[in-house]
């Protein structure tokens, strides 16, 4: 009767948002509290790129099937009962891709008009990672291009997603280069920490257009025998990271409504305290270094509003200036960067 299809439904909405919780540290909690215009189908968008990206990981899946199931995800996302048992061991989330029905049918049931944003952006990020299956990260137009699909489309779906609530004003979703730019920092700073794992796995995403500048392969780039030169290059990979923050800001000065602003100022915050910890270090090359847990819960507490927010990258961006050294080939680049953002700020 209708009372059981009402629980069933909510039921399948609980465990879409137990699969956020077991698929991201960072993102489960911001979009908790995100206001309920927007919750349900963040958190569905959300795990449908985590599923998107569970398969773009998975170096088990045969080159031409991951590129037809990459390409065609933003199908699956309306095909009633589909699942995929056949990630291999190593996918942390593979479980997500088993149960995906319960996304789908959720997907389903929201408004037309976010399940045409989550689908359009869902085919463009499939089309991109599937290109670069194929397709290196060499020049540096290749490694904005790539940021761009995996990352900067998901700040074109946010904003647009934020607008069509009407939450947040009708230009946030059109001006979508500061929104790509949002991506861009986060996805720069993530690429950028990552490097030793990713190196580990057989990936990498620094481009050879930076690394090649310091090392003769990505081997070498981590190893201990050419630790100084792999440090510059890894200055080098933050100080292009610290390129879009002024874009970050105009972004940021745009958005307006709280938990929307908390959702898109939180992960900046952290993303410029670990630029700060990895500028210059380099653990980052012989491990995964992350930011401590008491200065995250602080950046999450104090990222409520523009003005703080400018106060933490002031702050962070403070610190890399301390650790900047005359003798780093970035020098001069990153105090002009900094000088400037902190003028901005
Ligand atoms: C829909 C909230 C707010 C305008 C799964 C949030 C993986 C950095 O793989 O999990 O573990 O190294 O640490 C997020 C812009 C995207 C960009 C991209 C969808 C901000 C699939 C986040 C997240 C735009 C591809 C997570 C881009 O990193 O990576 C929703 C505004 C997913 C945002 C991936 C990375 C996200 C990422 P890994 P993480
Ligand atoms: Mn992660
Ligand atoms: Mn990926
Ligand atoms: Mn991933
Ligand atoms: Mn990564
Ligand atoms: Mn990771």
């Amino acid at each position: 009767d209708e009372k059981t299809v009402k629980l069933q439904v909510s039921g399948d909405m609980k465990r879409c948002y137990d699969f956020l919780e077991m698929t991201s540290r960072s993102f489960a909690a911001v979009i908790q509290e995100l206001n309920p215009k927007l919750r349900d189908a963040i958190c569905l968008f959300y795990l449908i790129l985590r599923g998107l990206d569970t398969i773009e990981d998975d170096m088990t899946i045969p080159g031409a099937k991951k590129r037809d199931l990459l390409e065609r995800f933003h199908e699956v996302i309306y095909e009633d009962g589909w699942s995929f048992k056949e990630s291999g061991p190593d996918e942390k989330d593979a479980l997500l891709l088993v149960e995906f029905a319960v996304v789908i049918s959720e997907f389903k049931r929201l408004p037309v008009e976010f399940q045409d944003i989550i689908a359009d952006i869902t085919r463009r990020m499939g089309s991109g990672m599937a290109k670069y299956t194929r397709a290196r990260v060499e020049t540096m137009e290749d490694y904005n291009e790539y940021c761009h699909y995996v990352a900067g489309l998901v700040g074109h779906g946010l904003s647009r997603l934020f607008a069509e609530s009407g939450l947040e004003d009708k230009s946030v979703g059109e001006n979508l280069d500061l929104a790509n730019s949002m991506g861009l920092f986060l996805q720069k700073t993530n690429i950028t920490r990552d490097i030793n794992e990713d190196v580990l796995d057989g990936r990498c995403f620094w481009p050879s257009a930076i690394w090649s500048k310091y090392a003769d392969s990505e081997d070498t780039l981590i190893a201990r025998s050419n630790r100084e030169r792999g440090i510059e290059g890894l200055n080098e990979m933050c100080t292009n990271a610290l390129s879009h923050i002024p874009d970050v800001m105009e972004y940021l000065s745009s958005i307006h409504e709280p938990s929307v602003f908390k959702f898109c100022a939180i992960p900046q915050s952290m993303a410029i305290a670990t630029i700060a910890l990895c500028y210059n270090n380099g653990r980052v090359l012989d491990d995964n270094v992350k930011i401590r847990k008491g200065e995250a819960l602080k950046l999450i507490a104090a990222s409520t509003n523009l003005d703080s927010v400018k106060c933490i990258f002031y702050r962070y961006l403070d610190e890399i200036e301390r650790k900047n050294e005359p003798s780093n080939p970035m020098y001069e680049q990153v105090r002009k960067i900094v000088d400037k953002a902190k003028k901005d700020i």
